[in-house]
């Protein structure tokens, strides 16, 4: 499918990962976890458990434990600093157009049930990068906002594969993963789903 360019410096680009790039970038982020293994975050104050598993890869990973949201160099549970983020990433990312380098690639995952409420990507300290998604394995049911609370939603599937640029105004829009639909990728063993967000932290 050809790419789809949408306003406000957002991009749909369906399918722009190759199904052999979708398994060697599963098998990376398989060796990824075995060194920075999944942690649960919970939510500020309240310490309620996310469904959501992640870990993260790159000079700094987003964490959330009772004190706060925020990125930090080493793995929260085993203190090291986070793998590398993986060269094909890094080449995606410079493919798209953004700048500089990722320093951040947080990669979430989901089982069956596990979902993400509605929120903003703002812990970062500069806006100027766009925020890259790319999903990996059962397909999302993903709802765009925008850049207010309240106001329209959409909702947009994202299969295995497909990336998301998050650029300009787009940057700051609400967004969250209603559900996954289970059982309709084979990427993964098991099933589940993968995300991964590339993002700049620091201005460049
Ligand atoms: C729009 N992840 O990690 S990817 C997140 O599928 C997050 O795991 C979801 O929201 C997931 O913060 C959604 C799409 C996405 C990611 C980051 C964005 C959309 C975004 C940042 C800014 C605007
Ligand atoms: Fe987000």
């Amino acid at each position: 499918m050809a790419d789809v360019i949408e306003a406000d410096g957002l991009a749909i680009l369906p399918g722009r990962i190759t199904p052999a790039e979708q398994r060697a970038l599963a098998e990376d982020i398989r060796k990824i976890i075995k060194k920075a293994p999944l942690f649960q975050p919970v939510m500020p104050r309240t310490g309620k458990p996310f469904s959501v598993e992640m870990t993260n890869c790159g000079p700094l990973g987003w964490v959330s434990d009772r004190a706060g949201y925020r990125y930090q160099p080493n793995h929260p549970v085993t203190g090291r600093p986070w793998p590398a983020i993986p060269e094909r990433l890094v080449k995606l990312w410079q493919d798209l157009g953004a700048p500089a380098e990722p320093e951040a690639c947080l990669v979430n995952i989901y089982a069956e049930g596990a979902r993400l409420g509605m929120h903003q990507d703002r812990d970062e300290a500069t806006f100027d990068a766009p925020v890259v998604s790319v999903s990996l394995g059962d397909t999302a049911v993903f709802r765009l906002g925008g850049t207010e609370r309240r106001g329209p939603t959409r909702s947009v599937r994202l299969a295995s594969g497909d990336v998301v640029v998050f650029g300009g105004p787009s940057r700051l829009i609400y967004h969250g993963i209603d559900r996954v639909l289970s059982g309709s990728s084979r990427l993964i063993d098991g099933g589940g789903r993968i995300n991964l967000t590339l993002r700049r932290v620091n201005p460049f």
